[in-house]
């Protein structure tokens, strides 16, 4: 079984993916897989999960921290940093089992090996070795120190910002813009005496071939009041093989529910990778939720989107439920922000963030995508019009629950979100010829904005409104809540689009007349490849990402399945899969129509997205690089829900196997209602059975 990501060599234009590729986190703090030698023009990044700031009229995001494992080696005067010639041998190995990264750069005269990880186990702990072996006799040096010249995107954030040292520690010292005060304690050991002068450290030693000089670097991140100096003393009388080894046992745990089995090697590996980059976003103690490019750096603004809800949450909610229920109360948690955007637009009950941060106000710019060449901003719309995000929470909220058999989620807040996404529904509907309208949506399909009865967005508010009928009992803890009679009344009046005589459903109102144009030629059409194929798409045809597909998907409760393979045969030709929420959703479908082969495509496409070295990489002028948390799900949901077709019904849970030919075994486990199932295929059907290691 494969179990490390290894890349051989460098190449400069890989730096910002394998910063990406090789990531650390632990739910926390995420750590880019960028060199020791490297700075902030490599996109070094420290990034802290729920802490944001805002720089003067800048878009708000998250913080990113100084690098205390900034290294220089040196020989005879000579420093060494990577380039594209000066390296005899040099590799990166990721371990996904055990969330450590190891280094190796052999030089003419020098070989660096480090190793790296964040403890999964003391969450604000980050460990380092850093090793200098000498391939011949000579004077070495090692130069280290905590970078405090940090990469930010929307920065300055410190408004002040502070290093010193203080008894063998270099203490940072930063406020935010917003007034929030962030430190953190770096100790350097070594078994060479450490020089320091002026906040920088070197070690210096002639020695001899075959010599080593080793440094240990232990960081500690100090959100709050936390006994920093005593933490960094105690990780160093424990060290570093034991930390390690603490940290890699807590983190294989996390792998014994989470894991599927499948008899496609290199499938399996990509499979792993993806579940490897959702398991360091877990924090068993942290409410905040995932942002859309994980611990990844602060693109989206580290913001939280329909991503966690829609995709992730399901891969929790069967693999750690409790977990997927700290997933949930972030939402409950920022209601407040919900309803004061619903407020802003005039309207009634919560209205959910496009993009969501610490206290679940709107984050999304109007202007969220720039001209590549002339650097404009350009006006969009997806905060405004996106109006499904208040449905997808509540129908996720109904998931879990059908999931789980929590229902004391409802009792923490869960109807409570419920309830005033519903209020929101009803104050934006437009009445007309005798039915309720959505006027001026976007469906998950962002190159359409402005549209009428969006078909996804149209079900899945009726939805969230069957949802509530559900669980209206226990709207007895809010003041004069909408009886019951009229929301079923408001329900039965919904527009909702029908399949037409060919079955297919209308992405929404006019669609069918757009121009028949593909995503090739639309793509044929722009200026600049940077350039946002939104602006041209939208009188065409060509959408961005699954939409009514998604809906097909999302809602199998709507009995739509004799229209699967209609729909499925007219929208995939038109679908751009710009967003790498869509293959997934195509994967699923293509799965429930036995075309197999792009089921499988689409399954690979969600499982390698974070492998590749030319992922898009920008939305006009927008760097929107990073890892895709809802991809690395999509890959698990295409197996799970898509090759095996599971399918929750009354509390019954069914499988609906279709296979691609690569495929023949499947193993997973998954919680169900407080019980821990092992599943396998036998005979060609899915056995599942208790599993007694809970
Ligand atoms: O939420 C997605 C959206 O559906 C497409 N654009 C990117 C967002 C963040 O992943």
């Amino acid at each position: 079984m494969k179990k490390i990501l290894t890349k051989n060599g460098f190449n400069q234009k890989d730096i910002v993916s394998f910063g990406n590729m090789f990531l650390l986190a632990n739910g926390r703090y995420g750590y880019r897989g960028t060199l020791e030698e490297f700075d902030k023009t490599d996109m070094v990044g420290l990034n802290v999960l729920g802490l944001y700031d805002r720089y003067q009229d800048k878009w708000r995001e998250s913080i990113n921290l100084p690098n205390p494992l900034h290294y220089i080696p040196c020989f005879n005067g000579k420093e060494y940093k990577i380039d594209e010639n000066n390296y005899i041998n040099h590799h990166l190995k990721l371990d996904i089992f055990k969330a450590t990264l190891s280094r190796y750069s052999e030089y003419d005269n020098l070989i660096i090996s480090s190793k790296r990880f964040l403890s999964s186990v003391n969450k604000n702990l980050l460990v380092h070795r850093y090793i200098l072996k000498a391939k011949e006799d000579g004077q070495y040096k090692i130069f280290f120190n905590v970078d405090t010249d940090i990469y930010e995107i929307n920065g300055p954030h410190f408004r002040k910002k502070e290093l010193k040292y203080d008894n063998g520690f270099f203490i940072f010292t930063g406020k935010t813009n917003e007034g929030k005060i962030v430190k953190t304690y770096t100790k350097y050991v070594s078994n060479e005496t450490i020089i320091i002068n002026k906040n920088q450290c070197y070690v210096s030693k002639r020695l001899q071939k075959g010599h080593e000089i080793c440094v240990f670097t232990y960081s500690y991140i100090a959100l709050g009041d936390e006994d920093a100096v005593n933490e960094i003393n105690n990780a160093i009388v424990t060290g570093f093989e034991e930390l390690e080894m603490e940290h890699s046992l807590n983190f294989e745990k996390k792998w014994e529910t989470a894991r599927v089995e499948i008899d496609d090697e290199e499938a399996q590996f990509e499979l792993d990778y993806s579940l490897y980059h959702l398991l360091i976003l877990e924090d068993k103690e942290s409410y905040h939720s995932i942002p859309a490019r994980g611990l990844s750096g602060q693109t989206y603004k580290g913001a939280v989107f329909w991503d966690t809800e829609a995709f992730i949450l399901p891969f929790f909610t069967l693999s750690n439920p409790s977990f997927a229920r700290n997933l949930l109360m972030y939402r409950i948690n920022t209601l407040k922000g919900a309803k004061k955007k619903a407020r802003s637009f005039n309207y009634q009950g919560a209205f959910y963030a496009w993009e969501s941060q610490d206290d679940g106000t709107e984050q999304c710019s109007k202007y969220n995508v720039t001209d590549p060449i002339t650097n404009e901003p350009l006006r969009t719309y997806f905060d405004e019009k996106q109006i499904h995000i208040s449905a997808d929470i509540v129908i996720a909220f109904d998931r879990y629950i059908n999931f789980t058999g929590d229902y004391s989620i409802l009792l923490d807040g869960g109807i409570n979100v419920i309830y005033e996404c519903v209020k929101f529904y009803i104050s934006r509907a437009t009445f007309r010829n005798n039915q309720y309208h959505f006027d001026d949506v976007m469906g998950p399909d962002e190159y359409h904005d402005g549209v009428n009865d969006n078909a996804f967005t149209n079900y899945s508010i009726y939805q969230s409104m069957n949802i509530l009928i559900k669980y209206y009992q226990y709207t007895n803890t809010i003041k004069n809540p909408i009886s019951l009679k009229k929301i079923k009344k408001f329900k039965d009046l919904i527009y909702l689009p029908k399949p037409n005589k060919k079955g297919i459903i209308e992405q929404f109102d006019g669609y069918f007349k757009m121009k028949d144009i593909h995503p090739e030629e639309v793509k044929n059409m722009r200026k600049n490849d940077k350039e946002y194929l939104g602006f041209i798409a939208s009188k065409t045809k060509t959408i961005k990402q699954a939409d009514v597909i998604s809906l097909l998907v999302m809602l199998p409760e709507l009995g739509f399945d004799k229209y699967f393979k209609a729909n499925y045969d007219y929208y995939l030709p038109y679908t751009e899969h710009g967003s790498s929420l869509s293959s997934s959703m195509y994967s699923i479908m293509a799965s429930k129509i036995d075309d197999n082969d792009v089921s499988y495509r689409l399954f690979r496409k969600s499982s390698g997205i974070d492998l590749g070295t030319d992922q898009k990489m920008y939305a006009g002028g927008i760097y929107i690089g990073g890892t895709h948390p809802a991809s690395n799900a999509g890959a698990y949901l295409s197996v799970i829900f898509g090759f095996l077709g599971m399918r929750l019904n009354d509390d019954k849970i069914s499988f609906d196997i279709h296979l691609p030919k690569q495929i023949k075994n499947i193993k997973f486990k998954f919680y169900l209602k407080g019980r821990l199932y092992r599943a396998y295929i036998k005979d060609d059907t899915l056995v599942y059975e208790e599993d007694d290691n809970l």
